[in-house]
């Protein structure tokens, strides 16, 4: 059984969006095992983003997601991390398809709603940080 973590971002708790988001999951027959809310601090989002330290956006990325709380999840089932990134959508809102959560509600690469591990590798690595 593949698993995945999902971060509903500060911005997708401000606009409303958490009941939107976890229907979507629900009407995919996604099955959601932890849910937890919290205000992450820097401690945390350094070990998260540690693969884009260094880069251009990443100051603002974790002053973003420091800014409200965070909705954290882990969702459990066949092929969830291919199936989740897919109702995603791109990281560019602009390059994400309209029925995907970014492409229907985000309007900015930093803001742009959800979080999903990209691979099993990341989901197992970021389960531990979040879930340890
Ligand atoms: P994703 O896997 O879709 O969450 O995207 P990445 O891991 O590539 O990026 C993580 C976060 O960094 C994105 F959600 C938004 C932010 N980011 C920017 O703000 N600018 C960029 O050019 C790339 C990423």
């Amino acid at each position: 059984m593949e698993r995945i973590l999902v971060i509903i971002k500060p911005d997708g708790v401000e606009r409303g969006l958490i009941g939107e988001i976890i229907s979507r999951y629900e009407k995919k027959g996604l099955n959601i095992v932890e849910c937890k809310m919290i205000k992450a601090d820097r401690e945390i989002l350094e070990k998260h983003y540690i693969e884009h330290k260094g880069k251009f956006f990443y100051e603002d990325l974790i002053t973003y997601m420091m800014r409200g709380k965070v909705l954290v999840m882990i969702l459990e089932g066949n092929n969830v991390i291919q199936l989740i990134r897919k109702m995603h959508g791109s990281t560019n809102p602009l390059d994400a398809e309209v029925g995907t959560i970014r492409g229907d509600f985000a309007n900015r690469k930093t803001e742009n709603i959800v979080h999903a591990s990209d691979s099993k590798e990341s989901a197992e690595r970021e389960i531990a940080i979040w879930f340890s």
